[in-house]
């Protein structure tokens, strides 16, 4: 990890007394790069003490690139936090001592005889154990594969982060996810499809000459949390990123990541047959197009043997797909699917479609549920978390529950398209929860979306990446808790929101007590906050059309159907009947007035304005509290994060302060656009409290 150059600051002739009054905090700035990954020297005396004891000497027998990694990883790290040289070693020399491995490649693991405990964790578990070991005490972490290792001595350098008790582990972890993805929708030119912390990281012009050291820091970050693939382009994909040319390219990237247990894919473009393979066709049940997959896929495998697969989109916003030929998704994703298939590849299908008659929140459901069976084993259909297109709070989607035979991937959005872009603070992972937790009750109460998801034979989560170029990867220092809260849940969809939320603020920001309970509580109401102040009790698409930051309610009249009546979309049985889509527990708990849910009543409903919620507030009366409690919600942020002024490093805290500002502003401007352009059809009172009102 980079560090501040402190000969510079050595070099600068400042006054001796000036240097002495800006040197501390000079040296106390932080930029953000390090993540959640930050080696500062524990500031605990005592518990310095006790963890140099405990972690005195690093064991990693063995030599492979995973295992270098492993070594390289802890001796820096815990180097970094004990403040002083740990050794390397080849064999336990001394009491605390960490010892790392499989069975394969340590025989002082393989002497522990731990393989049954081992084979319970699978290929990516782990486990990290205190033992006795020749009057030692050791620090065993240990795994049936050198990627669970790594994992496994992430979790070790976790437990000191966040200063956790470490001289009695018995700790055993497997990942409730078998792939656990992030979806880039970076572009060959270098931007980033709804990207909002710079360019894509990806060099594709210096590439494979020219290998950016980012590239290694990403992989660490991401194992760290468990991450095991990155798509590397958007899945509006172009062509040429299946070309030669970019096909080693892919494989410099590949080969940084592999150490570090992460596989590479590819979105593909459905037509590259025909613009770069120079068919007259694309038709997936052509044998030409199909030997030219296959083809393709021997040729990303000679170079990429670990390569995991393709993403698709296909006849969506303007993509090419099967259907251009009157062929159905299975036969487009088919096609790809056996070109991957000896490889040991997958497919992942893209479910998100739009632009039929009708409510777009049915049309997903109605495409593919006819479709289920009709896919290949190593085929995923990857569906978003809710029917209409990651918006602040969704429905959960239809497709759950109603694929058996077909896994389903759930696709979520880390980058904030639509939740504040890199401006807003919000803590997505509380979202994510909601929807994984959500009981579709297809097999009955407790069939949640997570254990549907995880039950097919091959399963996974993927998540749209939120990193770029920017030095803070995320663009908002707080950006950063959703792409580690992606990997945590990915990795444990039972961990709640709040002990990741913990676990992140010790490792990023700091372990002083007021600091954590303080960004906890931000953290935790951040994401009502925002649903508070743009898209209120289940409003829905009305985001300004372009970039999607702004409130635009004139120009998706359609999504929330407000008149002088009342307001909503009507999705009950007298309306889309999209609630036919449910099982019946479900649809008919939000068809029903009396039950359902104020947090969704929009979503499924046309109410008059003066309709009474169960907080018993009108409908209007809600809006208009709901969208100033938003804002308050956020002001309530800024004093919060004031009070934390001197209790975090001074670069990230002004950093986040004027983001706030901004925030405050967004906030404000969604309240005010909207609440004035309902009151234009309803005509009743709303004065926004005088003091922040904007101008409109
Ligand atoms: C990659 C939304 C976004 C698009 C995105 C699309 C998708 O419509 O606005 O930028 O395209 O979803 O998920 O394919």
């Amino acid at each position: 990890m980079m560090k501040k150059p402190i000969h510079l600051l050595q070099k600068t002739a400042f006054p001796a007394v000036l240097l002495a009054i800006l040197l501390p905090s000079l040296l106390q700035a932080e930029d953000g790069y390090q993540l959640w990954l930050r080696d500062k020297k524990i500031d605990d005396a005592q518990l310095l003490q006790t963890y140099s004891g405990l972690a005195g000497e690093i064991v990693v027998q063995g030599d492979s690139p995973t295992l270098s990694a492993i070594r390289e990883e802890l001796h820096q790290d815990l180097s970094g936090l004990l403040g002083s040289d740990v050794a390397l070693a080849d064999k336990v020399t001394q009491n605390g001592a960490v010892l790392v491995g499989t069975p394969a490649s340590s025989p002082l693991i393989a002497a522990l005889n731990l393989q049954a405990d081992l084979n319970t964790q699978g290929d990516d578990g782990y486990i990290v154990r205190s033992v006795t070991s020749n009057n030692n005490t050791v620090t065993v972490i240990a795994s049936k594969t050198e990627t669970g290792a790594l994992y496994g001595a992430f979790h070790f350098l976790r437990l000191l982060q966040t200063q956790q008790d470490i001289s009695h582990l018995d700790i055993s972890e497997k990942p409730k996810f078998q792939r656990r993805l992030l979806n880039h929708w970076d572009n060959l030119n270098g931007s980033v499809e709804r990207g909002y912390a710079g360019k894509s990281i990806w060099q594709w012009d210096d590439l494979p000459g020219k290998v950016d050291p980012r590239y290694k820091d990403y992989a660490r970050a991401n194992a760290s949390i468990g991450i095991n693939g990155a798509i590397l382009n958007n899945v509006n994909a172009k062509p040429e990123q299946l070309d030669a040319e970019h096909i080693k390219k892919a494989a410099a990237i590949a080969d940084v990541l592999r150490p570090y247990g992460i596989h590479v894919y590819l979105s593909a473009n459905f037509a590259a047959p025909k613009s770069i393979g120079g068919l007259s066709t694309a038709d997936p049940l052509d044998p030409a197009v199909q030997a030219w997959w296959k083809a393709k896929a021997d040729e990303i495998y000679g170079l990429i043997p670990d390569f995991g697969g393709f993403l698709v989109k296909a006849n969506s916003e303007g993509q090419p797909g099967p259907r251009d030929y009157h062929r159905t998704h299975a036969d487009g994703a088919n096609a790809l699917a056996d070109a991957v298939a000896p490889h040991g590849g997958v497919v992942m299908w893209r479910c998100f479609v739009y632009g039929g008659a009708g409510d777009r929140a049915m049309q997903a459901y109605k495409e593919f549920k006819p479709l289920d069976g009709a896919f290949h084993s190593n085929v995923f259909l990857q569906v978003k978390n809710g029917p209409i297109d990651f918006q602040p709070r969704e429905m959960f989607h239809p497709l759950y529950g109603a694929l058996p035979k077909t896994p389903i991937m759930p696709e979520l959005e880390i980058t904030q398209e639509n939740t504040g872009h890199s401006t807003d603070l919000v803590y997505l992972a509380n979202m994510w929860k909601e929807f994984l937790d959500s009981d579709t009750y297809v097999s009955g109460q407790g069939t949640t979306v997570a254990s549907i998801a995880q039950g097919y034979p091959i399963n996974g989560m993927a998540g749209v990446a939120n990193i770029g170029t920017d030095r803070n990867w995320c663009g908002h220092d707080f950006a950063q808790a959703n792409w580690y809260a992606f990997g945590r849940l990915a990795w444990n969809s039972s961990l709640t929101t709040d002990q990741i939320a913990e676990e992140w603020i010790r490792m990023t920001w700091s372990n002083d007590p007021k600091v954590v309970s303080t960004i906890q509580d931000m953290m935790r109401g951040s994401w009502e906050a925002m649903v508070s102040y743009e898209m209120p009790i289940g409003l829905t698409h009305i985001m300004e059309g372009g970039d999607h930051y702004a409130p635009a309610p004139k120009q998706f009249q359609d999504y929330h159907r407000a008149d002088e009546h009342g307001i909503g979309y009507d999705r009950s049985s007298t309306g889309s009947n999209a609630v036919s889509e449910y099982a019946p527990e479900v649809g008919n708990k939000y068809n029903d007035l009396a039950t359902c849910p104020d947090n969704l009543l929009l979503w499924f409903h046309h109410v008059p304005w003066d309709y009474k919620m169960k907080s018993d507030r009108t409908v209007w009366e809600e809006l208009c509290f709901r969208y100033n409690d938003g804002v308050n919600d956020v002001k309530n942020m800024q004093k919060q994060w004031g009070d934390l002024r001197g209790k975090v490093d001074t670069e990230r805290f002004t950093a986040v302060q004027k983001k706030l500002d901004m925030q405050l502003a967004h906030a404000k401007n969604w309240r005010d656009t909207c609440l004035h352009f309902f009151q234009d059809f309803n005509h009743l009172s709303y004065a926004p409290p005088a003091d922040d009102a904007t101008k409109h």
